[in-house]
C-alpha cells in the first residue's frame, strides 16, 4: 500500500495538532488515533455515528479491538456525535489522508451519495457497518454488514401476538405506544415497520409513535409525555434498551408497574439490543418482557471483509448477522416468520454471565 507512508505522515500531523499546533483540525467530533508512525500498516478510517447507547459503546469497542497495531492496522476513529455533517467531514478527511479503507456506521440512511462518490473517485473502498445507506448507485460502497432490523421488529411483534393469544387478550385491547429510535436510521425504520405492519395485520391499537433517539434521557421524556396524553397504555415498544430504561423510570415515577400482566394493569415493556446489562437484569425480573437481540460485535466481521479485499477477493454485498430473541416469560416457545422458525431464548442468570458483550 504505497499510500500508507503519506497517511502515516498525516496521522503524525494530526497527533501534533492534538497537542496544540493548531493546524489541520479535522472535525468537531472526537478523534482518536492509535498511532502516529506508519510502516506498512493497513490504514482504516472509521466514522462512528456517536455514543448514544450501550450497543454503540460495545460496537466501538469491538472495532477498536479488531483493528490493532499488533494485527498490522492503523486505526483512525472519528465520533460523529450524531451529526451527519460531522461524519461527512470525517470521510473527507479520510480521503485526504489517503487511508486504505473507510468504514462508515451512518447515523441515517440518506444524504451519502456525494461523499461516497468522492471516496469512490479516490479509489478508496467503503465498508458500511450497522445501519444502511440509501444511495442511488450501490457501487458507491463495497459492502455492508449489520442486522436485519425489520426482522427484529417482526420477531418481537410476533412474540406479542402469540403472548396475547396465550393470555386471551383481544387484539383491540393492546394499547401500544412506540418509542422510536433516531428518525431515518435503518434500525428505526425497520423496527417501526415491524410493529406497524403487525398492528395493521392483527388489529392492535397502535396509539403513538414518537422518537426517543435511542437514549435513556429522551426515552424517559417521551414516555412522560405519552403517559400524560394516554391513560390506557399497556404495551411500550422501545426501539432500544436505553430508551426502555428511560421509559421504565417514567412509568415507575407515576406509581404504575411494569410487567407482563396486562390484565392486572401492568405495562408491558418490549425492547431491542440485549447489550445493556441492566436491561438483561430487568428482563430476568420480568420488567422488560421481551428483547430482540441486536449484535454489536462487528469488528471481527469488518476485519474479515478487509482480509478478503486484501487478497483481491470479493465479499458479499450484504451480510446479515443471526440474532436471538430473549424473554424470561415462557408462554411463547417458538415464532414463525415467513415460514422460518425462531426459538425464544429463555433468559436465565446463565445468559447474563454467558453473554459476550
Ligand atoms: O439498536 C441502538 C443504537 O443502529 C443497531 O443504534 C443500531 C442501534 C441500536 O443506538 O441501541
Amino acid at each position: 500500500m504505497k499510500k500508507r507512508w503519506l497517511a502515516g505522515i498525516l496521522a503524525l500531523m494530526m497527533g501534533i495538532t492534538s497537542i496544540g499546533c493548531g493546524v489541520g483540525v479535522i472535525s468537531p467530533g472526537e478523534s482518536e488515533h492509535q498511532g502516529t508512525t506508519n510502516t506498512g500498516r493497513i490504514v482504516v478510517g472509521f466514522s462512528q455515528l456517536g455514543a448514544e447507547s450501550d450497543w454503540r459503546s460495545a460496537n466501538s469497542q469491538s472495532m477498536r479491538s479488531a483493528f490493532t497495531k499488533e494485527k498490522g492496522y492503523e486505526f483512525i476513529f472519528e465520533d460523529g456525535q450524531q451529526k451527519q455533517a460531522n461524519q461527512i467531514t470525517a470521510i473527507r478527511t479520510f480521503i485526504q489522508q489517503e487511508v486504505d479503507y473507510i468504514v462508515l456506521a451512518p447515523v441515517t440512511e440518506t444524504g451519502w451519495d456525494n461523499v461516497l462518490q468522492e471516496a469512490k473517485d479516490a479509489g478508496i473502498p467503503v465498508i458500511i457497518v450497522d445501519r444502511m445507506v440509501d444511495v442511488e448507485d450501490e457501487s458507491l460502497f463495497t459492502c455492508w454488514v449489520g442486522s436485519n432490523f425489520e426482522l427484529e421488529g417482526q420477531k418481537v411483534a410476533e412474540w406479542l401476538n402469540q403472548y396475547a393469544k396465550s393470555q386471551n387478550i383481544q387484539p383491540e385491547d393492546l394499547h401500544i405506544v412506540n418509542i422510536q429510535g433516531t428518525i431515518g436510521a435503518s434500525a428505526q425504520i425497520g423496527r417501526t415497520k415491524g410493529l406497524a405492519d403487525a398492528a395493521k395485520k392483527y388489529g392492535w391499537d397502535l396509539m403513538a409513535e414518537v422518537s426517543g433517539d435511542f437514549t435513556q434521557a429522551k426515552g424517559r421524556e417521551a414516555m412522560e409525555a405519552l403517559l400524560k396524553q394516554f391513560d390506557n397504555i399497556n404495551v411500550v415498544y422501545c426501539e432500544n434498551d436505553n430508551s426502555a430504561l428511560g421509559a421504565i423510570q417514567a412509568i415507575e415515577a407515576t406509581g404504575k408497574k411494569v410487567g407482563p400482566n396486562i390484565a392486572e394493569g401492568e405495562i408491558m415493556i418490549i425492547s431491542f439490543d440485549g447489550v445493556n446489562e441492566e436491561a438483561i437484569q430487568l428482563a430476568l425480573e420480568h420488567k422488560i418482557t421481551c428483547i430482540a437481540e441486536c449484535n454489536p460485535l462487528h469488528g471481527p466481521r469488518v476485519e474479515a471483509i478487509i482480509e478478503l479485499l486484501e487478497k483481491g477477493q470479493k465479499p458479499d454485498k450484504f451480510s446479515y448477522v443471526d440474532e436471538m430473541i430473549y424473554s424470561a416469560n415462557e408462554s411463547v416457545k417458538t415464532l414463525t416468520i415467513d415460514d422460518k422458525e425462531y426459538e425464544v431464548t429463555i433468559i436465565t442468570e446463565d445468559i447474563l454471565t454467558e453473554r459476550q458483550y
